[in-house]
């Protein structure tokens, strides 16, 4: 395989995480995840910026694409179940990913939709890889690649998300 090629399957394997990750800003909203309840700080758990809606929303947005690029790429899944369970995982991991990075920015005093940088261009994607371990793995190469793009990818999309109205913030 050679490097471009290369590079390329890395984001084609990705792309359920960055999916879901994004999906949340269209399909969120309603009941926060953490009930309104707060920390022993005082401070909200997770958040409003947190909801179920956005979380099952974005975990099935996520796999559905899995699905769909099975379809596209049979070859690179091998089988249907191995596309659609990789999908679900690297979704489920962006998900959990960014509320764990909620829960620390809720932490630091930061308030809903405050920029922190690393935490939301990295948390979802690094979590993604780790959940997504066990059924298909990417070399080193591949995952420097990702943690070095994906900053760019995540700003673009806000940005996107920002001037076509679905966001107050462009981050
Ligand atoms: N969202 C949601 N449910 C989730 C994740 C996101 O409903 N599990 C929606 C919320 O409307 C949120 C928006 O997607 O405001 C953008 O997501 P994100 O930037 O992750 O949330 P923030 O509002 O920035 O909140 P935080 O400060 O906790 O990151
Ligand atoms: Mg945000
Ligand atoms: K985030």
């Amino acid at each position: 395989m050679g490097s471009l090629s290369s590079l390329l399957w890395a984001f084609w394997y990705i792309l359920p995480a960055y999916v879901a990750n994004a999906s949340p800003v269209l399909v969120g909203g309603g009941r926060p995840i953490d009930g309104g309840r707060t920390w022993k700080d005082g401070r909200r758990i997770l958040g409003d910026g947190k909801t179920w809606r956005g979380f099952i929303g974005g975990v099935a947005i996520g796999t559905i694409t899995g699905l769909v690029q099975y379809f596209i790429t049979p070859d690179f899944y091998g089988d249907l179940g191995t596309a659609v369970l990789l999908a679900f995982l690297l979704s489920l991991g962006a998900l959990l990913g960014d509320l764990i990075g909620s829960f620390f920015k809720r932490r630091a005093n930061l308030p809903r939709g405050a920029p922190a940088i690393g935490l939301d261009q990295l948390g979802f994607l690094i979590a993604a890889l780790a959940l997504a371990y066990p059924v298909k793995t990417l070399d080193s190469g591949q995952i420097i690649f990702l943690l070095v793009v994906s900053p760019f990818v995540h700003w673009g999309a806000n940005y996107f998300a920002y001037k076509m109205g679905w966001k107050s913030v462009p981050w």
